[in-house]
């Protein structure tokens, strides 16, 4: 078993506002002291982690005025400087202050609207500053109650439309940036716009600049839904748009809990880990989680600590899982290097599908040994093989 020891090349990177989460809830108050996001780098730099993500209200206060920022930006920058975190990616937050809640970009209220874009525009800034190359878009409140109140076709033009004006601006300032959309079906809004990654892809196509844009899929938001994250992750990389990743753990349709990595289906992150080992995604290993509200501060850094164990133990299962030859003959009996293999010859039209000859009695006959492959996989991930 390698070391599951985080290192900065593991490239795990944390958002202020997860270790920092006060962990007020709907139904109760904050268990926790606010935690200053210089103490919050060096702590996750003595962890092993790669780098710190933000939204701009974590860092600098909403309202704060310029001298505050400044002073707050420069001890934020030395604290990157002393430890050699860096920032991968950045954000806006258009969801906590009660302007943003009928929405932002989506807001019937056009001075709403107006307000968000600035709001963003000016942590684009910040976000190009520090190195950042990657800018995300949760529209946590890009959404409604009542099919009364809104109209999604021009919410979604008003989204369209904010998303272009940003996309113009990175590219006139000259920003290395783009755009991840992060899809969650509901709450806080009882449905949220871009639901999921298949809502998110689509949108994208209809954009004046889809190629700086794409999706931040996180494991907890799919799973809400419903949804396999695996698959969704799989779509992302297949039309090249998995631009970042957000990992925690969840239980299946229910509030979003945000729970360590693998804490919540430890079979799907096992093949998640599989698939972004393996699939061609070379971005950050970001966790977007919330240290349980009974935890105390050591159990906050012990629950960082638990993403990247966690993330480590299960890529050494998967690594032995691909290396197994009888995982190997099994995968091989699936049949699953068929599925490679274009349906029709080179050179073949549908005019040459006549002449096979197929027996479907035979083929339905045939088994695929899936039970025998998934025990396999389970037998890996409990450390058996
Ligand atoms: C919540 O899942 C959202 C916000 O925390 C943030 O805007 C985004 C960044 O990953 N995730
Ligand atoms: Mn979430
Ligand atoms: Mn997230």
């Amino acid at each position: 078993m390698a070391d599951p020891t985080p290192q900065p090349d593991d490239r795990f990177t944390f958002g202020l506002w997860t270790v920092g989460w006060q962990a007020r809830d709907p139904f109760g108050d904050a268990t926790r002291a606010p935690l200053d996001p210089v103490e919050a780098v060096h702590r996750l730099a003595e962890l092993g982690a790669y780098g710190v993500t933000f939204h701009d209200d974590d860092l600098v206060p909403f309202g704060s005025d310029d001298d505050t920022r400044a002073k707050k930006v420069t001890a934020f920058r030395a604290a990157l400087d002393a430890t050699g975190l860096v920032v991968p990616m950045a954000t806006t937050n258009l969801f906590t202050h009660p302007v943003f809640k009928d929405g932002a970009f989506t807001a019937n209220d056009r001075s709403v609207r107006r307000f968000a874009l600035r709001k963003v525009m000016r942590n684009l800034d910040l976000a190009a500053e520090l190195g950042a190359h990657t800018y995300v878009f949760w529209g946590g409140r890009e959404g409604s109650e009542s099919d009364a109140g809104t109209d999604v076709r021009a919410a979604l033009d008003r989204y369209k439309e904010a998303i272009d004006i940003l996309c113009g601006y990175v590219r006139e300032q000259g920003y290395d940036l783009r755009f991840a959309l992060e899809p969650k079906p509901n709450e806080p809004r009882g449905d949220i716009f871009l639901p999921t990654v298949g809502h998110a892809l689509a949108f994208i196509e209809r954009l004046e600049h889809p190629d700086m844009v794409g999706v931040n899929p996180e494991v907890g938001h799919e799973q809400m839904a419903g949804l396999n994250m695996v698959h969704a992750v799989a779509q992302a990389l297949w039309a090249g748009k998995l631009f970042h990743i957000d990992l925690n753990g969840q239980h299946g349709p229910k509030y979003d809990q945000d729970l360590v990595f693998g804490h919540g289906d430890l079979k799907s992150a096992f093949f998640l880990v599989d698939l972004l080992e393996h699939g061609g995604y070379d971005g950050p290993r970001h966790f977007d989680y919330k240290p349980l509200r009974t935890e105390d501060a050591d159990g906050v850094w012990a629950s960082a600590a638990a993403n990247m164990r966690t993330y480590l133990l299960l890529r050494e299962r998967a690594r032995a899982f691909r290396a197994d030859p009888e995982v190997r003959e099994a995968i091989a009996a699936a049949r699953l290097d068929q599925l490679a293999v274009p349906t029709l010859a080179s050179g073949e039209t549908y005019a040459d599908l006549g002449g096979d000859d197929f027996d479907p009695a035979a083929a339905a006959e045939r088994g695929l040994g899936y039970e025998r492959l998934d025990q396999l996989a389970v037998e890996h991930i409990l450390g058996a093989r």
